[in-house]
């Protein structure tokens, strides 16, 4: 029976969309939705097709894997055809897989058969091809029967060997894998994209796509391109082992870079667990993945399953829960931060992405919002990555309602009133209120109370919100008169817990010179900063008399810095503030500094601290180093002298390795620390 009308056209509308949004993504490496909409649209198709099959056509984007390849680049025909994965969302969609696979091989679906998983990174399949062990083509997927030969673009690719390892390789091997943008390349490259006024990538994915697909070579080679492969093609002239695992390994012998977070794994339970222990690696890896892949190990099974049209039935791509996901723009609203920052914030309908629901999502500063140019009404591209504040990546452009405006920034402050100005230079625009701005006074004191600052237990924001509406706080120093009777008539405040605050804020009162400079909330001045000023004068009274040009001298304080703290201290109000905590009985011990302060064996040299250090806790480690006239650094860059990694490091230490940092194992922290 054949499908009714209605179906028909359905279908017919759903393959149209599809195929605009395959051009989008695969040719113009500028995709229009999220990969979670574009799979729901796939589904929605291959539904409709699987309950009417006389609607299948070859044509149907279900039938085939990329897109057409590009007229511009080579064509070249695959020895074998370059397959796509199917993906799994679920559980259950995954034990379902198992079970197809158990039965094709009529084993006992409790069978723990041996699978080969890794991570499935989000970047561009390629293939290479090597004759006699040397790089002679390099080739995007393209249909999978077809691709545009990319040669001299792979070539480029540091990791890409142009010749193979050892001996006993294939006369003729064709490898495939996945080209991809490390995270951290992939901001430093749209960062200066933007400063350039060029076009920025939405995602490293199609990062390292464009890149590969760029006609000039040189151009690719610019890019932070790099490379796992995954599995082999062709192969003549030789043979290559008879189990997935020993594949990869071997390809590694022949200087084939494969992903070091393979593993074999027994079962479909030990999958999950995989599943899971990588899903909470994921943050931490330098490279973005969307799932995990499972390959029967062993080649022989792969070959008794085969294929279907366009995927293996011997493997699977197990998908995490999507990081974009497309919602609408309810309003744009500007909040104001601790130091007075107008940021354009996006109220949203609420969408479930990267496993929370989100409602809100940052625009930055204006440049971006009129960059982007989002409106209320628009459909939109947010993203959650990990604990990422959620973005609005970019609009969708032919979903936009009709009689949108674009938003102004305010000229007053939504808050106080105050005016909002934008100095030169500068990508934010800022509420000149102060103190006497409610946002800022209330980020101010939560500032002020934060755990590496003054450390005030139980004052939580919504203490502090109540304390600023009642008008009973506008300084930090007023925390510390508070009575014990104005604290239980705040709501939800009992005797107990007014007790322990008070406890806890005398407590505070003791505390470090560092501390106290990262609580006063002087902008850009952060922890390490504070901690260096400390350091070099040793009180207080010396940083608030330092001019620019002294406060320059301290390791870490550039010009821009000096004049924030400077022209922090300049103030009257901050002075008082100042004069008042202390008048309040908050203390530190100060210290005469050497002579050539900032000296001690370590001075001069930046260490970054990563993963879990077992004989000592961070702060410790830090404390250590400072103590020496080090400085610890919160990320790693061209200026890090040390990386100190401990267990489970991620992608700092990659990225320490990827600029030839010197990287300490814990014992050889504690033995520069302790060598006197
Ligand atoms: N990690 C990984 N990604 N990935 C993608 N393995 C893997 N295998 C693939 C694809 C398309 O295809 C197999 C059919 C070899």
């Amino acid at each position: 029976m054949s499908a009714p009308t209605a179906v028909m056209k359905k279908a017919d509308a759903l393959r149209l969309k599809l195929r605009h949004h395959n051009h989008q993504y695969h040719v113009l490496d500028e995709p229009e939705i999220p990969d979670a909409e574009y799979d729901r649209l796939v589904r929605e198709l291959q539904a409709l097709e699987a309950a009417h099959p006389d609607l299948v056509t070859p044509e149907s984007p279900t039938q085939r894997v990329g897109a057409e390849p590009v007229a511009a680049f080579g064509t070249v025909q695959h020895r074998l055809p370059m397959l796509s994965l199917d993906n799994a969302f679920s559980e259950t969609e995954l034990r379902d897989f198992h079970r197809r696979v158990t039965e094709r091989l009529e084993l006992d679906a409790s069978t723990e058969l041996e699978y080969s998983a890794e991570p499935k990174l989000d970047g561009a399949a390629v293939s290479l091809l090597y004759e006699q062990g040397k790089l002679v083509r390099g080739a995007t997927r393209g249909d999978g029967t077809r691709g545009e030969d990319i040669t001299h673009n792979v070539r480029t690719i540091e990791a890409v060997p142009l010749q193979l390892m050892g001996k006993h390789f294939p006369a003729s091997l064709e490898v495939r894998g996945e080209v991809f943008m490390p995270r951290a390349g992939f901001a430093a490259f749209n960062a200066a994209a933007v400063k350039k006024g060029e076009k920025t990538f939405v995602n490293p994915r199609n990062a390292a796509a464009g890149s590969l697909r760029q006609l000039d070579p040189k151009l690719t080679a610019e890019r932070p391109l790099d490379i796992y492969v995954y599995s082999v093609g062709s192969v003549e002239g030789g043979t290559i082992p008879d189990r997935h695992s020993d594949v990869l390994e071997r390809l590694r012998e022949w200087g084939l870079k494969v992903c070091p977070e393979r593993k074999v794994v027994e079962g479909i339970d030990a999958c999950l667990a995989y599943y899971e222990d990588i899903g909470r690696k994921r943050d931490q890896l330098a490279y973005d993945i969307d799932g995990v892949v499972y390959k029967v190990n062993s080649i022989e099974q792969q070959e008794t399953l085969g294929f279907v049209s366009r995927a293996p039935r011997w493997a699977i791509a197990h998908k995490f829960p999507a990081q974009e996901e497309l919602t609408v723009v309810r309003d744009i609203e500007f909040q104001v931060g601790r130091t007075g920052a107008v940021t354009p914030v996006a109220r949203l309908e609420p969408v479930f992405v990267g496993g929370v629901t989100v409602s809100n999502a940052t625009l930055h500063n204006m440049d971006e919002l009129h960059r982007k140019d989002v409106r209320v009404g628009d459909t939109v591209i947010v993203r959650r990555a990990g604990d990422v504040i959620p973005e609005v990546v970019k609009i969708v452009p032919d979903r936009r309602p009709k009689g949108t405006r674009q938003v102004k920034a305010p000229a007053k402050c939504p808050i106080c009133g105050s005016k909002v100005v934008r100095e030169e230079g500068e990508s934010v625009a800022r509420c000149t209120g102060g103190l006497f701005c409610a946002a800022q006074r209330v980020e101010a004191l939560k500032h002020f109370v934060s755990r590496r600052a003054l450390d005030i237990d139980g004052l939580g924001s919504k203490l502090i919100e109540q304390l600023v509406e009642l008008d009973r706080i506008g300084t930090p120093a007023d925390l510390f008169d508070l009575t014990k009777e104005e604290l239980i008539e705040l709501e939800r405040m009992g005797e107990k817990s007014a007790t322990n605050l008070l406890a806890s804020i005398e407590a505070s009162k003791s505390t470090t010179l560092s501390r106290f400079l990262y609580a006063l909330g002087i902008r850009e001045v952060g922890e390490a900063t504070a901690s260096s000023l400390a350091s070099h004068y040793g009180k207080l009274e010396a940083v608030m008399r330092a001019d620019e040009e002294a406060l320059q001298q301290v390791p870490d304080v550039g010009p821009v810095v000096a004049s924030r703290i400077s022209a922090f201290f300049a103030e009257k109000h901050n002075q008082d503030v100042v004069r008042k905590l202390q008048d309040s009985g908050v203390t530190w011990e100060e210290f005469e500094p050497k002579p050539d302060s900032g000296g001690g064996k370590l001075a001069g040299m930046t260490f970054v601290l990563t993963g879990t250090l077992s004989r000592m806790t961070r702060n410790a480690a830090k404390d250590s180093i400072q103590a020496l006239g080090g400085k610890v650094a919160g990320s790693v860059s061209n200026k890090t002298d040390f990386l100190v990694a401990g267990d489970k490091a991620g992608s700092k230490l990659t990225k320490a390795q990827n600029l030839g940092i010197e990287v300490l194992t814990e014992e050889a922290l504690e033995k520069l620390l302790g060598d006197q």
